[in-house]
């Protein structure tokens, strides 16, 4: 891969987006590096999470490659937009959990990127905006959808439309990031949340992702059996079993479903 990195360790993977000259910024090439990426991850069952990053200490991904884009035609573009679709959709949807650690500029794409994860932990230099209405264009990569869907509509549509870079501080009270910590602490403190999630019932949890990304397409009640039918699913596993046992034998665990 020329524009991404791997480490896996402890049934972490640190996925770092690596095109520090554009800081990070997404071109073509990188997106299906990233879909492909994501495709082997999600054939392995040694990785639970997926934390993705940008390389550098000022930019996490700093939008689409606008040099690249500014030669597309209309078809072209929404080529663009459908790859990115795909990469983005299978971080979204994945079976492992993805968090997004936000070092830096997360602007345009950057930010849309972000939102396809499961959350997101920013350091507290890190910096997000919609500028493309400013260049002439929309949000292409998820940005008109994911994002009032995270915050609330009002302040969506005012970061699009005012196009203005906002702080890790106000993501955080508006929602869009869970935590808010030094660009020293960043990856650490993702990992420490992944090794929590990795203790519990790995495909549990990705149950869970299922029934709530899939439920807040649905209407409550829709959702709601949903949810029945997936938990329905859980009680036939063999961490059910050994989760609900130990807990009434007094001991410890050891779940492996995946
Ligand atoms: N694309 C390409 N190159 C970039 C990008 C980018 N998005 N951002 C930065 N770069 C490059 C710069 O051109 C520069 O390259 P060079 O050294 O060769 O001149 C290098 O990175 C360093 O950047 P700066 O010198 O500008 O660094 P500063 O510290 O002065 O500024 C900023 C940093 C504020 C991040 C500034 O670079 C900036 O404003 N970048 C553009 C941010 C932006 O507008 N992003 C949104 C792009 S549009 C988008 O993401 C649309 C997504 C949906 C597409 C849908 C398609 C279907």
């Amino acid at each position: 891969m020329n524009n991404l990195l791997m480490e896996v360790e402890n049934e972490i993977a640190v996925v770092t987006i690596n095109r520090p000259k554009a800081l990070n910024a997404l071109n073509t090439e990188t997106i299906v590096e990233l879909n492909e990426c994501l495709k082997d991850i999600e054939a392995r069952d040694d990785i639970k999470v997926v934390i993705l990053t940008g390389s550098g200490q000022k930019s996490f991904v700093a939008g689409a490659d606008i040099s690249e884009m500014v030669h597309q035609n209309p078809a072209e573009g929404r080529a663009f937009g459908l790859k990115a679709k795909e990469a983005f959709g299978r971080l979204e949807n994945m079976r492992q959990v993805t968090i997004a650690a936000v070092n830096g500029f997360a602007l345009g794409g950057g930010c849309e990127i972000s939102m396809s994860c499961d959350f997101r932990v920013a350091s507290d230099n890190a910096k997000f905006a919609q500028p493309e209405t400013g260049l002439g264009i929309i949000p292409g990569f998820g940005g008109t959808q994911r994002l009032p869907r995270l915050v609330n509509k009002g302040i969506a549509k005012e970061m699009i439309y005012t196009c203005d870079m906002i702080s890790a501080q106000r993501a955080y009270e508006i929602g869009l990031v869970n935590h808010v910590v030094s660009q020293d602490e960043l990856i650490d403190f993702c990992k420490k949340i992944a090794a929590k999630i990795i203790d519990k019932g790995s495909y549990a949890v990705s149950i869970a992702k299922q029934a709530i990304n899939m439920g807040l397409d649905m209407d409550l009640n829709n959702g709601l059996t949903l949810e029945a039918n997936l938990f329905g699913l859980t009680m036939s596993t063999n961490d059910k079993k050994e989760g609900m046992t130990a807990f009434l034998e007094k001991r410890g665990r050891t779940l492996t479903d995946f």
